[in-house]
């Protein structure tokens, strides 16, 4: 029973644990994020565990399959891509609450151990926007705040 966490720093801060019951069970994202606006963000976990130019570092969505960016339950899409967390107030805690059946905990292509989960300024318009990002990031703006996957104590 892998677990993981990752704490999120920057413009936003937060705490998010990853729990997955074995290889072939969905992970379970949890947590929270404090000072998030109003509306959703995308949420990510990009490429790279690597935060040494802030979230600039963890590079590019995590794609091992050479996908476009699309939405977490659309059968095209980056293993990284887990959608938006939605903030229902200025400012204020929002809750995560995510399974995903593409991320895994474990030793494997689809692993995300050691990669970075970075959320967004804007919403992640799931590859269905229209713009020229949609394709490859969601268009989803800045990044606020990013943290480093690492296990935890299971
Ligand atoms: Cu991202
Ligand atoms: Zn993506």
């Amino acid at each position: 029973m892998p677990k993981a966490v990752c704490v999120i720093n920057g413009d936003v801060k937060g705490t998010v644990f990853f729990d997955q019951k074995d290889e072939k069970s969905p992970v379970v994202v949890t947590g929270q994020v404090e000072g998030l606006q109003k509306g959703k963000h995308g949420f990510h976990v990009h490429e790279f565990g690597d935060n040494t130019n802030g979230c600039t570092s963890a590079g590019a969505h995590f794609n091992p399959a050479k996908m476009d960016h699309g939405g977490p339950t659309s059968s095209i899409r980056h293993v990284g891509d887990l959608g938006n967390i939605e903030a229902t107030t200025n400012g204020g805690i929002t809750k995560v609450c995510i399974q995903d059946e593409a991320i895994s905990l474990v030793p494997g292509p689809n692993s995300i151990i050691g990669r970075t989960l970075v959320v967004h300024a804007d919403p992640d318009d799931l590859g269905m926007g229209g713009h020229e990002l949609s394709k490859t990031t969601g268009n989803a703006g800045a990044r606020l705040g990013c943290g480093v996957i690492g296990l935890a104590k299971s």
